[in-house]
C-alpha cells in the first residue's frame, strides 16, 4: 500500500467521529485554502503484540522511517515518531501507555480486552486499522479505569484509529499565527484545549500547537448509552532552527498538553 493510501483510509474513519474536523476543513475551503497535514497520531498500549513497534509496521512496510522517542513521565506513556521520505506525507505519532506502572486492576481489566483482539489481525500488522477489536464494554469499567488513566479509558472504548489529524498551518495563506487560527476557530464556535495555555509551545522551541476538544460519540456500552468524548483536531506551526531547517520533532511539555484533549473531565 502506498502511504497515501493508509492515510485516506484513516481520514474516512477519522470523518465519523469527528465531525468538527470535516466543518473545520470545509470552513478553510471557503477561504481558498490547501490543507495539508502536519501528522497524525494514534495510541495504544504498551504490550508486546500490540506497541509503538506493532502498530508502526505499515507505516515502515510503505516508507517511513523512526524519528525521535519521547517520555511522559507521570502520564506513564512513551511514543515514537516517524518520517517519511516524501516531504508532503504527514508524519506519524504513535504513543502507547506503560502498563506494569498502574494497578493490578487497570492491568487486569485492559488485558482482558487485549486477549480478545483476533490473532489473524496481529498476525497481518492490520490492529492499527480495526478500530475497537475486543467485545462489549462496560461504562463501569470505563469509569475505573478514568479514576488511574483518561489515556486508558480513552483506548477502551475507541481503540485503534488517527487520535487526530493535524494541520500545518505554514501552509495556509489566510492565516499568519496560531493565534489568527484559534480566533478564526472560536468565532466559528470550536472550544479549544486550553491546558497549558491556548497555544502551547513557542518560536523559540520550535513548534506552536492548539487543539480544539475532542467531539463527543454516543457509544454502546452494556449498561446502555453514553457520550464519550472521541477525536480532535489540531494545529501546528513549527519554525526554522538554527540550522535553517523546519523543527520536525515534537516537544513532550507540548505535546503532554495536546493529550488532554479527549480528557472526560
Ligand atoms: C497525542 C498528543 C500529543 C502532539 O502533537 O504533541 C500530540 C494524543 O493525544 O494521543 O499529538
Ligand atoms: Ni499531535
Amino acid at each position: 500500500m502506498q502511504y497515501e493510501e493508509i492515510i485516506d483510509i484513516f481520514w474516512e474513519e477519522y470523518l465519523k467521529t469527528t465531525p468538527s474536523a470535516g466543518k473545520i476543513h470545509e470552513l478553510l475551503e471557503a477561504k481558498g485554502e490547501k490543507i495539508s497535514n502536519d501528522h497524525i497520531a494514534f495510541r495504544t498500549f504498551n504490550h508486546p503484540s500490540i506497541n509503538v513497534e506493532q502498530l508502526a509496521k505499515p507505516f515502515l512496510a510503505c516508507g517511513y522511517v523512526e524519528k525521535d522517542d519521547y517520555v511522559f513521565e507521570e502520564k506513564k506513556l512513551r511514543a515514537k515518531h516517524y518520517e517519511h521520505p516524501d516531504v508532503d506525507a504527514p508524519k506519524i505519532f504513535i504513543s502507547e501507555l506503560l502498563l506494569e506502572e498502574f494497578s493490578e486492576k487497570l492491568q487486569s481489566l485492559i488485558l482482558k480486552k487485549i486477549n480478545e483482539i483476533p490473532l489473524g489481525l496481529m498476525a497481518t500488522n492490520a490492529t492499527i486499522f480495526s478500530g475497537r477489536p475486543w467485545g462489549t464494554i462496560s461504562h463501569e469499567t470505563y469509569l475505573k479505569l478514568r479514576e488511574e488513566s483518561e489515556y486508558a479509558a480513552w483506548m477502551y472504548v475507541y481503540g485503534f484509529c488517527a487520535n487526530h489529524f493535524t494541520i500545518n498551518v505554514n501552509q495556509l495563506t489566510s492565516m499568519a499565527s496560531l493565534e489568527e487560527m484559534n480566533s478564526f476557530l472560536k468565532a466559528n464556535g470550536f472550544a479549544m484545549n486550553v491546558s497549558g495555555g491556548e497555544v502551547k509551545g513557542s518560536p523559540e522551541a520550535l513548534l506552536e500547537q492548539s487543539s480544539i476538544l475532542a467531539d463527543k460519540k454516543a457509544i454502546d456500552f452494556a449498561e446502555g448509552s453514553f457520550e464519550i468524548p472521541s477525536c480532535y483536531y489540531e494545529f501546528a506551526r513549527r519554525y526554522e532552527g538554527a540550522n535553517g531547517q523546519l523543527f520536525n520533532g515534537f516537544i513532550a511539555k507540548s505535546a503532554d498538553k495536546i493529550f488532554e484533549s479527549t480528557n472526560a473531565g
